[in-house]
């Protein structure tokens, strides 16, 4: 309804055709003769863009006047992939760009597939970024998303004879969806040391001088909402050198080589995102990384504030900024270090504001993934900073030895300087002490964290801090776009495309659970969808799949917590039972199709090896003239966001196999479920909130449980290891070279046999097995398989990220969305 009210832009489709003519003949300079589907793509871009920055502006305006509490999201990681297919749905305007583009010769589904990702993150804290920012958008909170805008993103993953191959993804060629702000600079320092002095008045002052000073600049990503004229930003920092082009000393002196090397050594600074996933490695470029995007944020987010004159006790009733995971931590020593040296607040009522102002999102109790850095190392980058976290340690200590006089222990343990060798500075730990809340991303999760490696601070600080907030995802993207047929028949039983706002429409669905017409259009959707990533897969491995079989699909990021190599030794013991049977049992089996995707960090060997495997798997299997259709293995290449949109609505069940209580959340399960497939799956993460809300028949549930984890893990140490039988089958015919040479899973098999096992694959793979074959069972009954998909559907409404949003918004940040403008 507000599309009448937008003051520029196109309204009908000769309009638009207009707008991309005029893009492709003034901004591109080309005539229409040679307008390519690139062409075309990047003019009807930045038609949107156009119109999206109108609106942009008018929202920008309105929350500086109504002068309300603001929200700013820190992340290292926006995993937005495309943008035109998103902006167009969330404006409305798709039809009418599929007109006015067909008029001028083009299919919108080509012209939506020249997009290039935007894939600045590495899996599900990046994406969850992504989600948040369309929720914000769309319920209009008044929100500012900040970032690092890298040149690289995420690899391109290529498989080359069934090894990952990691390709540099540049992305910034032409990019549509940026407005450089070259005029919205901040200087940010490094190195240098630190002096202090007594002014005239004899006040201590601190002066931290010297060092270098490299150039962040604000490229801003306009983040529409859906069905609404409000549009939010993302702003992210690009780094270059500070003196401008280069060192004109140097470059008098005849050094020009090394001018041009100090430019280039500026601007690594936001080059490349770091490709690892829940583990730390602690190098000096990520901490530069870390301080720079956050100092220039809070410059940004504190010049703001000044404008509004204000007193500086009322910032926390004006800012609220959350910490996505501990990257961003800096943030908590850089405004207490502006409070304090830059605007002569004394200690007391700066930390007061800065504890008050940010809330810290934990994603991990993975021991490896909790950022610590080296007090040597920081000491060099940021010798100020180092001093004011030390102070902070020592009120926070002090305050503790207070409260509990007689535990020496527990100073020891709740420091925020671990006394190793060299000492260490633990994020965590300071993300907490300068928040006023923490809170985990799924029930078990929060639990966890209060309960293992925040224990102690749940007795310092009482358990008030300590929240949960289930994630979400957003329904725009992984259910409207992604999945267009499946949302239209939705729209068709629940009073149009409501749901889309408000996600618990979805129960009126239950009505249709056994309506005949109802689950055969849906059956047909689904075999759709699945027929479009048959497509898919016979282009890119050349591998034909039978679309009636069942698919199967593990896409995440690769890591041995997440068991993809469970999945595999479970495929392993599929073909080896199909070859052990008889012509007439093979006909009795359901066909499978097992997909697997998703990226491993390039020094991880671990998830690299999974990976050669699942494919030497697939070599051996797909050409089996015994299977034939019964099974295929299938690894899809390079997975993002993009290709996600295309699998996870083919899946007829999907696995969440994690070992328990290692995965905080995950949000693929959400996906997956919302899209009407089916989940294998372990008691971890959402899946248990999954179950609780669609009913414990509707998905299939199997493993041991958080709470036995320690003791499994204790016993295989301490006591006698024996690997379950069927496991022990499958590693022997790896052991005789049947997947390749044996020597190359030597490593993946030894973890499991002989170094422990700390996933518990063993442990769980009896029932994994089993439960793989109720999967088997109940798949040959579509009817009630189809009733199954549909109740889970109609029961998801609670994984919206709009709810979760909306959790953020009352229990953490205290902010109110921004009401529309009247007409609106
Ligand atoms: C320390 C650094 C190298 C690092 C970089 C990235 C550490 C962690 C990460 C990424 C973590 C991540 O993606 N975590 C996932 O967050 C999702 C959103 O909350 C959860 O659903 C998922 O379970 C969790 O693994």
């Amino acid at each position: 309804a507000w599309k009448k009210y937008a003051a520029h832009g196109f309204k009908t489709k000769e309009d638009f055709e207009k707008e991309v003519v005029r893009h492709v003949e003034t901004t591109l300079a080309r005539s229409m003769f040679n307008c390519d589907e690139g062409a075309a793509y990047s003019a009807a871009s930045l038609a949107f863009r156009d119109r999206l920055i109108t609106e942009w502006n008018r929202t920008q305006q309105r929350q500086t006047f109504s002068d309300g509490k603001r929200v700013y999201y820190l992340s290292l990681e926006f995993l937005m992939g495309r943008a035109l297919d998103n902006a167009m749905l969330n404006v409305g305007m798709k039809d009418v760009a599929r007109g006015g583009l067909a008029d001028l010769g083009f299919r919108i589904e080509d012209i939506i597939d020249q997009e290039h990702d935007a894939a600045l993150g590495n899996g599900g804290l990046g994406r969850l970024a992504a989600c948040f920012l369309d929720s914000l958008a769309s319920l209009n909170y008044p929100a500012w998303g900040y970032g690092l805008r890298y040149r690289y993103g995420i690899f391109k993953q290529e498989i080359v004879d069934g090894y990952q191959v990691e390709v540099p993804d540049y992305w910034l060629d032409f990019n549509p969806w940026e407005f450089p702000r070259h005029d919205v600079t901040v200087d940010i320092q490094f190195y240098g040391n630190v002096r202090k002095y007594q002014d005239s008045q004899g006040k201590q002052q601190v002066s931290w001088e010297g060092g270098e000073i490299v150039k962040a600049v604000a490229f801003d990503v306009p983040i529409p909402g859906f069905d609404t004229p409000a549009t939010n930003n993302l702003r992210l920092w690009s780094s270059k050198a500070a003196s401008g082009e280069f060192d004109f000393q140097k470059f008098n002196s005849g050094d020009y080589e090394s001018s041009v090397a100090d430019q280039q050594r500026a601007e690594t600074i936001s080059a490349v995102l770091y490709p690892n996933d829940n583990l730390d490695r602690g190098k000096e470029l990520r901490l530069k990384q870390q301080y720079f995007w956050v100092a220039a944020s809070l410059y940004d987010i504190v010049r703001r504030f000044k404008k509004s004159k204000r007193a500086w006790s009322e910032f926390p009733d004006q800012v609220a900024i959350q910490l996505n995971d501990t990257h961003p931590t800096l943030a908590v020593v850089e405004l207490q270090r502006i409070l304090l040296d830059l605007e002569g607040l004394e200690w007391d009522e700066a930390w007061s504001i800065v504890s008050q102002t940010f809330g810290y999102t934990n994603h991990t109790v993975l021991p490896e993934a909790l950022e610590k850095w080296s007090v040597p190392l920081f000491q060099n980058l940021l010798p100020r900073h180092l001093q004011i976290i030390y102070e902070i340690n020592l009120y926070f200590l002090q305050t503790v030895e207070r409260k509990f006089p007689k535990e020496r222990d527990l100073l020891a343990r709740v420091s925020i300087i671990e006394e190793s060798q060299p000492k260490m500075v633990r994020m965590a730990y300071l993300a907490i002490v300068g928040s006023h809340k923490v809170n985990g991303v799924a029930e078990l999760h929060s639990d966890l964290i209060k309960t293992t490696i925040f224990k102690d601070f749940v007795k310092i600080f009482g358990p008030d801090k300590f929240t949960n907030v289930t994630n979400g995802i957003t329904p725009r993207r992984w259910l409207h776009q992604a999945n267009p047929r499946l949302s239209e028949l939705i729209a068709s039983k629940t009073g149009g495309i409501g749901f889309l706002k408000d996600l618990n429409l979805l129960n009126e669905l239950e009505k249709y659970v056994d309506d005949k017409e109802f689950k055969k259009e849906w059956a047909e959707i689904k075999y759709a969808n699945k027929v479009r990533l048959a497509k898919h897969i016979k282009t890119t491995t050349d591998v034909t799949v039978n679309p009636s079989a069942l698919f199967d699909i593990q896409v995440k990021r690769i890591h041995e917590y997440k068991r993809q190599q469970m999945n595999i030794f479970g495929v392993i013991h599929r073909y080896l039972t199909i070859k052990n049977m008889t012509p007439e049992e093979r006909k009795k089996l359901a066909p499978r199709v097992s997909i697997f995707g998703g990226k491993a960090a390039p020094g991880y060997w671990m998830a690299k090896t999974i990976i050669h495997l699942i494919n030497n798997v697939g070599a051996v299997v797909n050409k089996d003239p015994d299977v034939g259709d019964l099974l295929k293995v299938i690894f899809l290449e390079d997975y993002n966001v993009s290709k996600a949109e295309i699998i996870i609505p083919a899946s007829d069940i999907s696995e969440h196999i994690s070992t328990a209580g290692t995965e905080a959340s995950g949000t693929s399960n959400m996906k997956f479920v919302l899209n009407g497939g089916l989940i294998i799956g372990t008691c971890d993460g959402a899946n248990i909130e999954i179950t609780r809300e669609i009913g414990e028949d509707n998905i299939f549930l199997f493993g041991n449980l958080a709470e036995d984890v320690e003791d499994l893990r204790h016993s295989h140490t301490y006591g006698s290891h024996t690997i379950d039988s069927d496991l022990a089958k499958v590693f022997e015919e790896i052991k005789k070279g049947t997947f390749g040479d044996a020597g190359a899973f030597s490593a993946l098999v030894g973890a499991i046999e002989d170094h422990g096992d700390y996933y518990l694959v063993s442990d769980d793979f009896n029932t994994y097995l089993h439960t793989q074959a109720l999967v088997d069972e109940a798949y040959k009954n579509q009817d009630e398989w189809i009733s199954k998909c549909i109740t889970s559907v109609a029961r998801m409404g609670f994984f919206s990220s709009d709810r979760c949003i909306n959790e953020y918004a009352e229990s953490i940040w205290n902010v109110e969305p921004l009401a529309p403008e009247n007409g609106d």
